[in-house]
């Protein structure tokens, strides 16, 4: 009689942790967070600005559609210029000061770079996507 009591009893209790396990956050984990709505995280059409404040381009990769013209203009009261390091080659602008502008238009999908040639430790790209 004891035993069966015993076993009993240790039937009872294994059975409740699995009753209490029915939600097993699968799903939650690896969730990533949504893209943010930050600048350049989406595609844009028509003309893509660009703005060169204290020594960076803003932002700093834009994702376009063919066809964009990225139009930089430089808030810095540095000079700057814009060297095309992409295949396309776009001839260095000239040397800008404040307020001035320089574009390029992306007709073809692709990533491109581009530097500061003053300060070549400035880079920004333009990734077009279809
Ligand atoms: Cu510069």
């Amino acid at each position: 009689m004891r035993r069966f009591h015993r076993s009993l009893l240790v039937g009872l209790v294994a059975v409740l942790p699995l009753g209490a396990c029915g939600k097993d956050g699968k799903g939650d984990q690896g969730a990533k967070p949504p893209p943010s709505s930050a600048q350049g995280s989406v595609p844009l059409s028509g003309d893509a600005p660009v703005d060169i404040v204290n020594f960076e381009f803003k932002p700093q990769t834009v994702t376009v559609k063919p066809g964009t013209k990225v139009t930089l203009t430089n808030g810095d009261t540095a000079i700057h210029d814009i060297k095309d390091t992409s295949p396309l080659a776009t001839p260095v602008s000239t040397e800008m000061g404040k307020g001035a502008t320089f574009s390029i238009t992306y007709a073809q999908p692709g990533s491109y770079s581009y530097i500061c040639g003053i300060h070549t430790y400035m880079k920004g790209s333009v990734e077009v996507v279809p």
